[in-house]
């Protein structure tokens, strides 16, 4: 590139908010020419504009500051526990001095176009003073919430009273005495805002579409033991990167439904009293997975509301139950709902009486009209993409950014869009962005972005796109991720759900921070996975993708990564049992069944436990025995319970978890005759055990499985008793297999290759693996078989065999179906509750029983 053709900067930054700053500054660092373009007068971004009575942020100060300068964050005092919208914009201005960041920054600058000059490989950005500049890199930090909604109610043109709109306050302040004020909108600002508009207004009234929940924010002096943590600022930044909002707290383990009332009562108070909104959403594992789990939180927070509000009629308009708790941003207040007791304070229920125009005067609803001086709109913003989409991106071919995006903000972590090179966002749509604390996403997304271009730097490469491979599959991870969670459920920004026309997607990345900055880090270190480079020397891209499991899947793995746990095979068999009983320990509850009935049963060399599952429907039931997983040395006839539970409600089947004999202290073929004498017992004994003749089918999981399908080989032979159906859950089948399936998944996926053998080795001699009894699927004839369904994981060293096994049946003529399910391991179909995105699995499985049993249903 000749010296006329080069671009004129290095980096082009759109925004001088939190993200331009440190950008800016970053650059700087590595010797790189940047420039930013900022639309307001000054520094600060949203605290520049959002300056409405009220405006705080609702993560707490010591949390919400920049952490990549230690004397930056030593020297700064922060005078509240929620700093104001003042001393945040002070704090912005003081960095921006500190650092000497202004000149570099063109004020009262919109960019209205930027442009992909291919045969350049640089950005030509045009802006609102007339003028173009180029730059290698374009990179918006133009924030989340920074794109104010359209108003959408008509008329707004005829009032002839001052209107407010709370992103853009006036800088002087406003005087609202002896002034009656309409307000329209009750998120944050609106919550935020009304107590103080309703403390100075002659008289004010609240129009709401949703009530909100919104906790007591408890402000004050920052309490000392928050204060304490400056002494260890950098090991408490490094605490907060790796927890799921950006703000260091504890992370639930256990589960809403599974601790008493009390427990559950006792630590919502806690949340309360602590006035955080970070935590709220993760007190419990299944708050954000489970209605039943959420409303119990929702529930309590309703409580306290009513509790607060004198009048019932109004307690009810503001009590939230249209959506799940969390799944729309809390709110954090200061006597918001007090405000509402106030003799000069109204609220209205536009749902039930809505507004039908502004007028000249004041608000036209249906059934009245409202004279105003004044009106506050606090009806937000066109959320994550309204900002970028503001501008006329065009990348490669002249494709506009816009047209990308018709059907949702296409990305690559959300850092980057294909087709778009060398062009990042910070904190852009498909990443954790507003569902975290936002300087620490933004300190992570300059970071990450500042490596990236150093790597390109020193391997000499120019540019930078995100593959179309890349970019859907994150994009499909991210919605199996929201997929999996109550997200969707909310009309909400974060759904898109606020702007007529908006498509509806989850436009922040809901796994959290931790998962996320790990696969940003895991892109990086496999050499840019998804990424093509161009440089002078040609091209170089590892194409694929960074997550190929299920995002539930993931954090498993994850988790279990992070607990070391010592693998099972190293153990002796009890303290693997010890083991596998702890890990069980914590599991969710399943679902509520009609009766559980402990029993005994004889087995084929003395008597064995029973757990019987009875649906909550009339019976007699048709009847499922189930044998639970753990490879014949692990587990017992309860170890599956939750599973078990599942079965029976869908199914509607009574279910009864035989146990068996497990190895080494009882070999091969202890457990199948176990499982034979199980199904002859239930057999014999079906209509006492609430059964219905002949209705009879066989389930189980892992060892679990190859014990249901041996035992209908078996009940085949000997002539009985019938068997109508037999759903195998990623079985053994095959103690030889050596599949792709054994060997890609040989080590990762909770099941292992060296496990398997190991259970292989405790059960049964090599000599006897090959008999029918232990690898049914060896045996010589599978005609006359019950149908069956085979049930694998893409990611289970199982899933080979358990195919061969449906299609060996198949081919004898026993009606066989294998179902193969894209990113779910050994372990994901029984794991209800905890993999969530296997449900569909176990709708199949209750489905194929529920088919099994048809015929037989009484009519
Ligand atoms: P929000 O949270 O989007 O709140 C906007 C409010 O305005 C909300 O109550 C809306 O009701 C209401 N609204 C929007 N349009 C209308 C119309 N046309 N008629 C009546 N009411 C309307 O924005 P905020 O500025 O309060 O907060 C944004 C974020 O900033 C916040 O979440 C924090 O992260 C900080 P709806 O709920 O849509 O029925």
């Amino acid at each position: 590139m000749s010296e006329s053709n080069r671009p004129q900067l290095d980096v082009i930054v759109v925004g001088a908010g939190f993200a331009g700053l440190y950008l800016l500054h970053k650059f700087r660092e590595m010797g790189l020419s940047a420039r930013a373009f900022e639309a307001g007068d000054d520094v600060g971004g949203t605290w520049y504009w959002n300056r409405y009575p009220g405006a705080r942020c609702d993560i707490e100060s010591i949390d919400y500051s920049f952490s990549f300068d230690p004397e930056l964050e030593q020297e700064w005092q922060w005078s509240e526990k929620y700093a104001t919208q003042p001393e945040i914009l002070r704090y912005a201005q003081h960095v921006a001095d500190r650092f000497d960041l202004r000149r570099d920054i063109s004020f009262a600058t919109r960019v209205e176009q930027a442009v992909w000059d291919e045969a350049g490989s640089c950005w030509n950005v045009t802006t609102s003073q007339g003028e173009t500049v180029s730059g290698r890199f374009f990179i918006m930090a133009t924030g989340c919430l920074s794109q104010p909604k359209d108003i959408d109610i008509e008329g707004i043109e005829n009032f002839t009273g001052a209107i407010y709109r709370t992103h853009s306050w006036p800088h002087e302040g406003v005087d609202f005495s002896g002034k009656t004020v309409g307000i329209i909108g009750t998120g944050s600002s609106g919550i935020q805002s009304i107590p103080l508009i309703a403390g100075q207004a002659d008289h004010t009234t609240v129009f709401q579409r949703t009530a909100n929940y919104s906790i007591p924010a408890g402000n004050g002096p920052i309490a000392p033991e928050k204060l304490a943590v400056k002494q260890r600022y950098q090991d408490y930044r490094e605490e907060a990167r790796w927890t799921s909002v950006g703000v260091p707290g504890k992370q639930a383990m256990d589960f809403a439904l599974t601790v008493s009332e009390e427990e559950r009562q006792q630590r919502y108070q806690e949340l309360w009293d602590k006035g955080a909104i970070p935590h709220l959403g993760s007190e419990f594992a299944d708050l954000l997975l489970d209605e039943k789990a959420n409303d119990t939180l929702a529930e309590f927070v309703r409580g306290k509301i009513r509790s607060v509000i004198e009048d019932s009629e109004v307690a009810d308009i503001l009590t939230p139950t249209e959506f799940p708790i969390c799944t729309k941003r809390a709110c954090l207040d200061t006597h918001y709902y007090q405000t509402f007791n106030k003799p000069n304070v109204d609220i209205v229920d536009i749902k039930r009486n809505p507004i039908v125009s502004i007028t000249a005067t004041g608000i036209a609803t249906k059934e009245q009209n409202f004279d105003f001086d004044a009106i506050v709109f606090a009806t937000g913003f066109d959320a994550m993409t309204g900002a970028l989409l503001a501008i006329d991106i065009r990348g490669r071919e002249g494709q506009s950014l816009k047209d990308k995006w018709a059907h949702g903000p296409l990305n690559y972590l959300g850092l980057t869009v294909s087709g778009f090179p060398n062009f990042f966002m910070i904190t852009g749509p498909g990443s954790p962005s507003v569902l975290s604390n936002m300087i620490l996403s933004i300190e992570q997304h300059v970071e990450w972005i500042a490596d990236c271009l150093e790597h390109m730097s020193k391997a000499g490469l120019d540019v930078i796109d995100a593959t179309e491979t890349a970019e859907s599959g994150w994009v499909e991870y991210g919605t199996a991720t929201s997929d999996m969670t109550l997200f969707p459920q909310a009309k909400s920004w974060y759904m898109g759900a606020n702007v007529p026309g908006k498509p509806r997607v989850c436009l922040p990345y809901v796994g959290g921070v931790a998962a996320y900055r790990r696969v940003c880090n895991d892109v990086a270190a496999q050499d840019y996975l998804g990424f093509r480079f161009d440089g002078p020397d040609g091209s170089r891209c590892n194409d694929g993708l960074v997550r190929r499991q299920q995002p539930d899947v993931v954090a498993l793995l994850e988790m279990l990564a992070d607990l070391e746990l010592p693998p099972f095979e190293s153990l002796s068999p009890d303290e693997a049992r010890a083991m596998s009983v702890a890990m069980n320990a914590g599991n969710p509850p399943g679902p509520q069944v009609g009766a559980v009935v402990d029993g005994s049963f004889p087995g084929a060399d003395g008597a064995l436990d029973y757990r019987l599952y009875r649906p909550d429907s009339p019976g007699p039931h048709p009847v499922t025995v189930y044998f639970h997983g753990g490879g014949w040395v692990l587990g017992d006839h309860t170890s599956d319970d939750a599973f078990c539970r599942d079965l029976c409600v869908n199914a509607d089947s009574v279910i009864i978890s035989a146990n068996y004999r497990h190895a080494p202290e009882a070999r091969f073929p202890a457990a199948v005759d176990d499982g034979f004498a199980a199904v002859q017992w239930v057999s014999d004994n079906i209509e006492t055990l609430g059964g219905m003749r002949g209705a009879l089918a066989v389930c189980g999981w892992s060892a679990g499985g190859n014990i249901a399908a041996v035992v209908c080989q078996l009940a085949r032979d000997a002539g009985g008793p019938e068997i109508k159906g037999q759903v195998l859950i990623t079985p053994v089948v095959d103690a030889g297999d050596d599949s792709p399936s054994m060997t890609d998944n040989a080590e990762g996926f909770v099941l292992t290759k060296a496990l398997m053998d190991w259970f292989w080795d405790h059960y049964a001699d090599p000599s006897k693996r090959a008999d029918p009894k232990a690898s049914p699927l060896l045996a010589p004839d599978l005609s006359g078989l019950p149908p069956a369904l085979v049930i694998t994981g893409e990611f289970d060293p199982l899933r080979d065999q358990g195919k061969a096994y449906a299609e060996a049946l198949d081919a004898a003529g026993t009606g066989a179906r294998h179902i193969n399910y894209p990113g779910q391991i050994h372990t994901s179909f029984t794991a209800v509750g905890a993999i969530p995105t296997a449900n569909g699995s176990r709708q199949d499985i209750a489905a194929a029983l529920r088919q099994y049993f048809k015929a037989l249903e009484p009519v």
